[in-house]
């Protein structure tokens, strides 16, 4: 296991704002950095903006304002977004910013230098809303394209472009001796059959066409075209090429640091073809791992800036809470799958998951240490109980489990986990009949277990849901009575860290949502799109 983590979201395009997609990239990302910081490891998180091309421009045209102001403002909401879902990002990088343009520049130069990137002519079937062009194959006879559906049309300009069949055999023997690269393993055969099979052009990586890009050094009527602009973000915001390098030695060079970019199903070319040709070009190292997450479908249609039909989670969160949202996206929607946002899903999620069981489990037992213990829990004293072996059992098999679900990324499966130790908390509840033992002063010690395996396995399913819950598992280690010192994950495996320590008020962690009410709210919300 390496020690060092760099993880990356896309950078998203400030074209309009930003819908349930991207917080549910952004979201389990943060989730998988924030559990891997829980446990220790240093971890680099960052995402950030991609800031030219052709639809900025024009959005910004009809919008009456410079390119520049349109995308500032429209990051502004980014900014916010990401601070609304708590998102830990490290840094936050814009493809306008100095630290980027400049060193894109030195790139293009670069690989003008050696000869991987040459002036020609393009023709070929042009989706300005993807920004990219198309052959003759992928666009049918339809002249569709292939990923947005809408129709392309043919376009000539002089460009420049990098030669792709020179760096194709390597990528190649990469693919073969690194089959956890890019992840779901169905997403590489698709890169194949799809796209190299048929021929893999080369790229053209510069634009004539518009102004709102970073110029080409040697010939500044061109543009740098928005991929070889936007994947280099991933170096640049580490300090490549310019003064200081120190992040990029420490997050990208460093054979002990993970690199893994996360990214949706809809851009898996750009990364897991392009990406590592210019990373040969520029002779360094390529990420670890690409992982491929579904996209969240709407109305039967993939849920889309262009087509209008999005969920804004500014208001989900405003209404629900941010643990709600984070919670429904990493537990309801399988990383790595594609799935849909179902209102009455999201209902019965947050109720079932959070408030019956998480938030039900934390209250009874509050109650009972109340009643029993004069709010105070009892220490450790061993498998007193004929039930508490099991319980004991089970906190750790959860650990070990989510330890390994986590580190690959199945963030789905590892909360499952944690929902499998709270339901088998409440279900030693049952067995052990707390109300039963208290009513018999010879069960005092057996009462006393109880409580104190209850409050272990809260202490554990509160620490293992913090990178998802992340205000509400605090709430509930603060009315356990945990000190902020305590709530450690190294901690985890010390089942007398709760000894007689004193709780804390009780209070509902999750309001029980009426469904009928909630669902017809959020049905109103994506109406308004
Ligand atoms: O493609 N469901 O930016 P973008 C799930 N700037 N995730 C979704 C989604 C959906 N319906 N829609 C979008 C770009 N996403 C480029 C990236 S990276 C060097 C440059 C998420 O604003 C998903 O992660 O169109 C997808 O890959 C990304 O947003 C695309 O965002």
């Amino acid at each position: 296991m390496k020690k060092k983590f760099y993880i990356t979201t896309p950078i998203y395009y400030p074209s309009a704002k930003l819908h349930i997609g991207h917080a549910y990239c952004t979201t389990l990302s943060d989730i998988f950095a924030r559990s891997k910081r829980e446990r220790g490891y240093e971890c680099y998180f960052l995402t950030g903006a991609d800031e030219h091309g052709l639809k900025i421009e024009k959005n910004a045209q009809q919008a009456g304002v410079s390119p520049q102001e349109f995308v500032d403002n429209i990051v502004k909401g980014f900014y916010s977004l990401w601070d609304l879902l708590h998102i830990s990002n490290d840094d936050f990088i814009r493809t306008t910013q100095e630290r980027h343009t400049k060193v894109v520049q030195d790139i293009f130069s670069k690989m003008l230098a050696q000869g991987d990137i040459y002036l020609g002519h393009y023709e070929g079937w042009y989706c300005k809303d993807c920004e990219a062009f198309w052959t003759d194959t992928q666009v049918g006879k339809d002249h569709i394209c292939p990923d947005c559906n809408r129709p392309v049309s043919k376009a000539q300009e002089e460009a420049y472009f990098f030669k792709t069949n020179k760096y194709l055999p390597n990528l190649l023997k990469f693919y073969d001796e690194n089959p956890n690269f890019l992840t779901p393993v169905s997403r590489k055969n698709e890169m194949i059959n799809t796209f190299i099979k048929p021929g893999l052009e080369d790229l053209c990586v510069s634009r004539t066409s518009f102004t709102w890009g970073i110029p080409v050094k040697e010939n500044p009527k061109h543009v740098v075209y928005v991929w070889l602009d936007a994947l280099t973000n991933y170096i640049t915001a580490l300090g490549y090429g310019s003064d200081n390098e120190e992040k990029f030695r420490k997050f990208w060079e460093d054979p002990d640091t993970e690199i893994i970019h996360i990214l949706g199903a809809d851009i898996t070319r750009f990364h897991a073809i392009y990406w590592p040709m210019f990373l040969d070009a520029l002779n360094l190292r390529k990420p670890d791992r690409e992982f491929v997450h579904g996209l969240l479908m709407m109305k039967d249609a993939k849920m889309s800036k262009s087509k209008g039909n999005v969920v804004d989670p500014y208001p989900l969160v405003e209404r629900y809470g941010v643990d709600a949202v984070r919670y429904y996206l990493a537990r309801e929607i399988t990383f790595g799958s594609d799935g849909s946002f179902s209102p009455v899903q999201f209902v019965e999620r947050i109720n079932n998951d959070l408030a019956n069981s998480y938030g039900n489990l934390l209250n009874r037992t509050l109650g009972m240490m109340n009643k029993y213990f004069d709010g105070v829990i009892p220490s450790y004293k061993g498998q007193v109980t004929s039930f508490d072996g099991a319980l004991e059992t089970c906190i750790e098999t959860t650990i070990t489990s989510y330890e390994k679900a986590m580190d690959d990324l199945k963030i789905t499966e590892a909360i499952s986990y944690v929902n499998d130790l709270v339901n088998r908390a409440n279900k030693y509840i049952d067995e052990t009949m707390p109300w039963v033992l208290a009513k018999d002063e010879t069960k005092k010690e057996e009462l006393a277990s109880v409580m104190n395996h209850l409050a272990n396995a809260i202490y554990v399913a509160s620490i293992l849901y913090r990178p998802v819950l992340v205000t509400a598992s605090e709430k509930a280690l603060e009315q356990l009575g945990v000190t902020t010192e305590n709530r450690n994950y190294n901690k985890l495996h010390n089942l007398k860290l709760l000894d007689n320590v004193k709780i804390n008020k009780a209070e509902a962690l999750f309001p029980r949502l009426d469904p009928t009410v909630e669902v017809e709210f959020i049905n109103s919300l994506m109406g308004n799109h």
